[in-house]
């Protein structure tokens, strides 16, 4: 099988200082998605999905939480040779410093690579939300005898000056790539896209950071010190050098890299159908099994909420959000728009009721919109948070504002009455 002679490497992030104050205290691949998930199940399960099972994951930062995650959750059996390793930058005698860019990251694992068996090196963000055949692409890269592989996707305008964008010939191979243009020179790289993506402006043909490597091509790259990144030098530098092929993508995709797109990405979650399919019986999105409870809702109008295990839920209503494993929610609250991550255990009932202190969860009679509450807050009674445009850019010890949504930072107190 082909899938046998690949790796995976996916890239868990350099600093994550987009995704601050989520990535305060853990690394990003270790932040909580979707109610229960977290943002490296993503990647895992594609890869798991498409009967790839060896995978490092590299990482800046090494916490707890990853560490603890990846280990109860990603258990391979004895008979097979599966695992998903985590390797945060480290100091060698022959390396002081710590990962620069992407390429850089993976130079510095590849001595870890080095010692298992693989033709073919897929390499993967950590950092988006989709769903890919990876032996689709692979079956495409190994039959049109390509060196590199590069994932790609027709975007608008807008948003092609963030990307790498590239041109291709007839055969798919790529002819032309630049990384991020700047807006004067976009119009030059327009594409010839299919006539649904015309009809959306996607005229440009982004890369969607995910790439495969031939071995041998990989190591050879990866000894020149003087790259740093895939986007910047190594894809740019390898094309009409190589066969640098693209596999177009016309499915959901999306980058969480930043807390507006990690909002919209987990609020879209409560859509009818949504774009990612959590419900999908082929493509299931693996993270670790808990021993929760079921969740108990009472008096509660529920309109598109997606609650996990394990809530204890008295409110008034819950409109277009995203609830968390564990999450307390008390009576006559109002809550919408919002990503309450849950809490990572629960209190016990003299906790609860203890005046003097503010119980985790969501007390009673508050209204919280346009926000993301990170793990274990405790928010009083009578508490109002509407997030919005309205609001300018700020950072107190409890909470941030970016572009108008409001973030409660990890294990926050904010107490009886605040109002923002
Ligand atoms: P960016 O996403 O801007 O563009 P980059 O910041 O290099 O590129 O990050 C790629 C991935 O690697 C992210 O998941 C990031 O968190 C992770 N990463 C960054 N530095 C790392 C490090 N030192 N160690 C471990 N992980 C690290 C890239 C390409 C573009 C392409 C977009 C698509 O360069 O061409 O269009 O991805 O999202
Ligand atoms: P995060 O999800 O924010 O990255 P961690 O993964 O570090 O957080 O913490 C989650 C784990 O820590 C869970 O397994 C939970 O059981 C445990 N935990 C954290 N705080 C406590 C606490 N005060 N009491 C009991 N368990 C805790």
């Amino acid at each position: 099988m082909i899938n046998d002679k690949v790796i995976s490497i996916i890239l868990g992030g350099g600093q994550g200082s987009r995704l601050y104050p989520l990535t305060e205290s853990r690394s990003k691949p270790a932040v909580p998605i979707a109610g229960k998930y977290r943002l490296v199940d993503i990647p895992i399960s594609n890869c798991i999905n498409s009967d790839i099972k060896r995978m490092f994951v590299l990482t800046q930062f090494n916490s707890a939480s990853l560490n603890q995650h990846i280990k109860n959750t990603y258990n391979f059996s004895f008979f097979s040779s599966g695992f998903v390793d985590v390797l945060a930058a480290e100091q060698t005698p022959n390396n002081k410093t710590w990962f620069q860019g992407t390429a850089d990251a993976v130079r510095q694992s590849m001595h870890h690579l080095m010692s298992h068996n693989f033709d073919y090196v897929l390499i993967l963000s950590g950092d988006q939300l989709y769903k890919m055949d990876f032996n689709d692409m692979l079956e495409k890269h190994i039959k049109s005898k390509a060196s590199i592989s590069i994932a790609t996707l027709p975007v608008a305008a807008k948003e092609a000056t963030s990307f790498g964008i590239l041109k291709t010939n007839d055969e798919n191979v790529i002819t032309s790539f630049i990384e991020k243009p700047d807006a004067s020179v976009l119009p030059e790289w327009s594409s010839d896209v299919s006539d649904e993506m015309k009809a959306q402006n996607r005229n440009y043909l982004a890369s969607m950071g995910i790439y495969i490597f031939n071995r041998e091509l990989l190591i050879e790259l990866m000894k020149n010190p003087d790259t740093i990144d895939f986007g910047n030098e190594i894809i740019p530098q390898s094309i009409n050098k190589v066969k640098v092929l693209s596999y177009q993508f016309e499915g959901y995709w999306t980058d969480i890299g930043n807390i507006d797109s990690f909002f919209e990405a987990n609020i879209g979650l409560t859509d009818d159908i949504p774009q990612f399919d959590l419900y999908d019986r082929d493509n299931s999105v693996y993270t670790r099994a808990r021993i929760l409870p079921t969740s108990k809702i009472s008096g509660t109008r529920l309109e598109k909420a997606v609650i996990a295990e394990g809530c204890i839920i008295n409110a008034e209503s819950i409109t277009k959000s995203v609830i968390g494993i564990r999450s307390r929610i008390g009576d006559e609250s109002v809550i919408s728009n919002t990503y309450m991550m849950g809490s990572d255990y629960y209190q016990t009932l003299d906790e609860i009721e203890n005046d003097t202190i503010v119980a985790k969860g969501i007390g009673k009679r508050c209204h919280i919109s346009y926000a993301i509450l990170d793990k274990n807050c405790s928010i009083g009674n009578n508490v109002i948070i509407k997030g919005g445009k309205h609001l300018k850019d700020e950072e107190t010890d409890n909470y941030l504002i970016k572009d108008g949504i409001v973030v409660i930072k990890k294990n926050a107190v904010i107490p009886n009455g605040f109002q923002l």
